[in-house]
């Protein structure tokens, strides 16, 4: 890929290490302002290594021989001099690919799952943490070419009998009897490959999907319905030599399509193989004018603005950068290409983490930088009060301890008086850990899952899908009533707080429920809106509708797994502001009793006393000087909100 791709990448790990940077020095500021929390520590801890684990996903999706694996050959691994990739295969022939670099393992591999695991229930995520049932081919990473050879496996088919070809999710209009047995099927003999291996751009954190034809894509739902919607970019390839066919229509409509609504993904559609338009007897003007007449009609076909596609050579692009033949390349328009997939890829991934990372981390700095104000603000008033003390004015001094005695007192009154109102907030917590409890939820899944198996019809196995996304959804009703009235209990315990302790605090964080329940409906549309699709083109699979089904309901589970837990983090974690300013508060003021009562006894420290102090609010200026500096470089970190040259999935299908 071109130099600014990988410049980029550069700049993105750049970027991430400077997060991740910043929130170092922030868990040593907390240690060296002894506001060293472990709770806290280990939620800045998570963040960075979510920072060091986020993939940038790109996936390549179009119907069989467009030129997907051609593609991915010339952006990414033209400098091995020849195909790596095989893209030159027939049409059944290759299995979903993803190629990254596993830096858990860190040791190149090619992982392939048979084709027979299609036959179980279990899912390919479930597949992917077990590495057992795939089978592992050496990858030899110095040679070009033993890495082609190797990568060759991935091609490989079987024969088998109609039948088995049915039993595993094959459609017989896609089936290609074999040459020289006209009773067997050839199949592929994967379903999907795993290629981890390090090349400089995947070891950035760069994961490619390439996708099979239609074909697969209707018998694997978990591909488009879960793969797919987390990928960064999506490329949609189209053939000059072929126009639009209904089955790229299909695959459009279906699959890309339906992910509509989805914010910051790149999605491009690329016309590939317009070598085939140029004939060395046209004039290059000619050969434009076809170029451009071609991409009209594709873009009206797939209600795009012909701006957004690009038309293209994969193959000549390849040729060009393995001979180093710089015109040729030009002619092949890839650089346009590369160009808006360096930007748009690094861009939306930015955005996703500094939605789920930077935000949060800036509210841990906020919230810790306003309990130090707040410490600053008390040793202030104990220095006003040292000062206050003159000669060798004895009463002062009784009045200042009988005072700060008071305050003392008060502080453990008023904390025991949090106390009730905080047992009140627990006990709504639990009401709504009830309402997703585990109980109420297995119920569910339990009979959804019977229903799934025991259906005799795929008609039923629809029935019941439905029912269940009725129950979940008034599950999720009950518990975002019940999440309100929490969130309310939480605003008013935070009132009373600072209108008792006179101190100044955030607000408090309150339970997401309207996310967490924007993320369940995600899951259920797109469950729902893939429904249709395998309705109308999978009847006669069950197996596929019930593994699909199936993955529905695991999804659920999860959500509603990580949902308590987010729920129980969120309990300890809404009070523990509260509580922690207390403790330090109290802290101060105790501490304070102490000198007062030295006093008492010995005025003659008096000017140090009163001088610690004012070493002390110095130190705490310059910290809250350095927190600023952290939250200031944190929303510097922004990414920039101009996307105007990327093709956003909303725009497809409304021009
Ligand atoms: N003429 C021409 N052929 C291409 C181009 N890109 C790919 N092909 C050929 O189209 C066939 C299918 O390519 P492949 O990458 O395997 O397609 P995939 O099934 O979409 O991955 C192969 O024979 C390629 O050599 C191109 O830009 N021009
Ligand atoms: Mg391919």
């Amino acid at each position: 890929m071109s130099r600014e791709f990988s410049d980029n990448i550069d700049s993105f790990e750049q970027w991430k290490s400077d997060i991740g940077r910043s929130l170092s020095r922030f868990r040593l500021w907390l240690r060296r302002n002894e506001l060293f929390e472990k709770s806290i520590d280990d939620r800045l801890f998570k963040l960075q290594e979510s920072l060091k684990s986020e993939y940038l996903t790109l996936a390549f999706v179009g119907e069989f021989s467009r030129g997907k694996t051609e593609l991915i050959n010339s952006l990414f691994f033209a400098e091995y001099g020849e195909r790596i990739l095989p893209s030159d295969a027939g049409r059944t022939t290759m299995c979903p690919t993803e190629i990254f670099y596993d830096r858990k393992e860190n040791r190149p591999y090619l992982r392939l799952l048979p084709i027979e695991t299609r036959l179980e229930e279990t899912t390919l995520s479930e597949y992917r943490k077990m590495p057992s049932h795939w089978t592992e081919v050496p990858l030899m990473t110095a040679s070009a070419q033993e890495m082609t050879h190797a990568l060759y496996t991935i091609t490989q088919t079987r024969q088998v009998s109609l039948e088995e070809a049915l039993n595993l999710g094959f459609e017989e209009s896609a089936l290609e009897s074999c040459e020289f047995d006209k009773s067997k099927y050839e199949i592929p003999a994967w379903r999907h490959a795993m290629v981890s291996f390090s090349h400089p751009l995947l070891k950035q954190g760069l994961c490619i999907l390439d996708t099979p034809g239609l074909n697969a894509l209707g018998s694997e739902p978990e591909l488009t319905l879960k793969l797919l919607p987390q990928v960064q970019a999506i490329v949609f390839l189209l053939g000059a030599d072929t126009g639009v066919t209904a089955s790229d229509m299909a695959i459009w409509e279906n699959y890309i399509q339906a992910m509509e609504r989805k914010n910051n993904l790149g999605l491009f559609a690329v016309l590939n193989k317009i070598d085939t338009l140029w004939d060395g007897l046209s004039s290059r003007k000619k050969i434009d004018k076809a170029i451009q007449r071609m991409l009209n009609t594709t873009a009206r076909q797939l209600q795009l603005p012909v701006s957004q596609v690009l038309p293209i050579s994969a193959q000549k692009a390849l040729l060009a950068k393995v001979r180093g033949d710089k015109s040729l390349l030009i002619k092949s328009q890839i650089s346009e290409l590369e160009h808006l997939l360096s930007e748009s890829l690094l861009e939306n991934k930015e955005q996703i983490i500094w939605d789920s990372v930077v935000q949060e981390s800036i509210s841990l700095v906020e919230e810790a930088q306003q309990l130090l104000s707040n410490k600053s603000d008390r040793i202030y008033k104990q220095r006003d009060e040292f000062e206050s003390v003159t000669g060798d004015n004895d009463q002062r001094v009784i009045q200042l301890i009988a005072e700060n005695e008071k305050e003392l007192k008060i502080f453990e009154t008023r904390i025991a008086a949090i106390k009730p109102s905080q047992r009140l907030l627990e006990r709504q917590t639990q009401i709504l850990l009830a309402t997703i409890g585990g109980d109420i939820l297995s119920k569910e899944v339990e009979m959804t899952l019977e229903e799934l198996v025991n259906s005799k019809t795929t008609l039923g196995l629809f029935k019941h899908m439905r029912q269940f996304y009725i129950a979940i959804n008034t599950i999720m009703k009950e518990l975002t009533r019940e999440a309100e009235l929490t969130n309310k209990m939480a605003i008013s315990l935070y009132d009373k707080f600072s209108d008792d302790f006179g101190m100044k605090l955030l607000e408090p964080k309150l339970f997401p429920a309207k996310r967490l329940s924007r993320d369940l409906e995600e899951i259920i549309r797109g469950s729902k809106k893939l429904n249709n699709s395998i309705f109308t083109t999978l009847t006669e699979h069950s197996l596929a509708v019930r593994r699909f089904f199936s993955g529905t309901v695991s999804d659920v589970l999860e959500f509603f797994k990580l949902t308590r837990k987010e729920l129980i983090n969120w309990t300890q974690n809404v009070i523990h502001p509260l509580t922690h300013q207390l403790k330090v508060q109290q802290q101060l003021i105790s501490d304070h009793q102490h000198e007062l009562h030295d006093l008492s006894k010995s005025k003659s420290n008096l000017e140090g006393k009163i001088k610690a102090l004012q070493h002390l609010i110095g130190d705490i200026e310059t910290e809250k000087h350095k927190s600023l500096e952290i939250i200031n470089f944190l929303k510097a970190q922004k990414p920039a909100a101009d996307t105007s040259n990327i093709v956003r999935i909303s725009t497809a299908g409304r021009k």
